[in-house]
C-alpha cells in the first residue's frame, strides 16, 4: 500500500515551483502526494491529513513568514486528530544567516524536521523513509504499483 503525505505552501505565500519539484519526487519514490499548491491554511492541511489518512505532512515556506504562519499549527493538527510526521522546508527565515537557530525555532514550533533550501528532494525523502520504517521492499513494490 503506498503511503500518503499532504504537501502545500502554507500562508500567503505564492511560491510554487519547489512543491512541484518535491511532489514530482516523492511521488516518483512511491508516495502517494497530495498537493494543496500555494497559498494553503493551516486548517487545510489539517483537514486534507485527516481526509487522506496522510503519514507526513510537508509545508513548504519561501517568502520569509513562515515563523508567523506556523504558529499554532501543532494545536490545529492535534485538534483535528492529526497524528503525522511534520516536516518544514524552504527559505524559512529572512537572510537565513544561522540555520542552526531557524531549525531550533521551528522545532519549537513542533515539526520533527526542519529544511533548508539546499535541501535535495532525495534528502527528505530518505529521511521520511527511515521516520516511517519504510523497507526497501515495500518501496519498490509502491513504485511499481503506482
Ligand atoms: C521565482 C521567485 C518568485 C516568483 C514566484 C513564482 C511562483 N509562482 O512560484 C514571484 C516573482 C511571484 C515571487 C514573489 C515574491 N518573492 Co520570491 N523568489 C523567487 C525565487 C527567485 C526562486 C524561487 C524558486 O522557484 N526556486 C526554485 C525551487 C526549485 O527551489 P525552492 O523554491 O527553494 O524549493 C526547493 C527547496 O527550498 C526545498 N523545499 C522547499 N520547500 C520545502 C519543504 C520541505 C518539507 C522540504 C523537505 C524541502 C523544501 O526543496 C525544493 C525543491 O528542491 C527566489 C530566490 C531563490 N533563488 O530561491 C525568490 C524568493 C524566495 N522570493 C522572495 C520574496 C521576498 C518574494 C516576495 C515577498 C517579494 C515581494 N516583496 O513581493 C514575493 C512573495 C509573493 C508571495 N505571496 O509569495 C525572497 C524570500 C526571502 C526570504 N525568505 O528570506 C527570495 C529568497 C528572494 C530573495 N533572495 O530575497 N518570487
Amino acid at each position: 500500500m503506498s503511503r500518503t503525505v499532504v504537501l502545500g505552501v502554507i500562508g500567503s505565500d505564492a511560491h510554487v515551483v519547489g512543491i512541484t519539484i518535491l511532489e514530482q519526487a516523492f511521488s516518483a519514490a512511491g508516495f502517494t502526494v497530495i498537493n494543496l499548491g500555494v497559498q494553503t491554511s493551516q486548517a487545510e492541511f489539517a483537514e486534507a491529513a485527516v481526509a487522506h489518512d496522510a503519514e507526513a505532512v510537508l509545508v513548504s515556506s519561501l517568502y520569509g513568514h513562515a515563523e508567523q504562519d506556523c504558529q499554532g499549527f501543532q494545536e490545529v493538527l492535534e485538534a483535528h486528530g492529526v497524528d503525522a510526521v511534520t516536516y518544514i522546508g524552504g527559505n524559512l527565515a529572512v537572510g537565513q544567516d544561522d540555520f542552526e537557530q531557524t531549525r531550533e525555532t521551528f522545532e519549537a514550533l513542533g515539526f520533527d524536521r526542519v529544511f533548508d533550501s539546499e535541501t535535495e528532494p532525495a534528502e527528505a525523502i530518505a529521511a521520511l523513509k527511515r521516520d516511517l520504517q519504510i523497507t526497501t521492499s515495500e518501496q519498490e513494490r509502491a513504485t511499481v504499483t503506482s
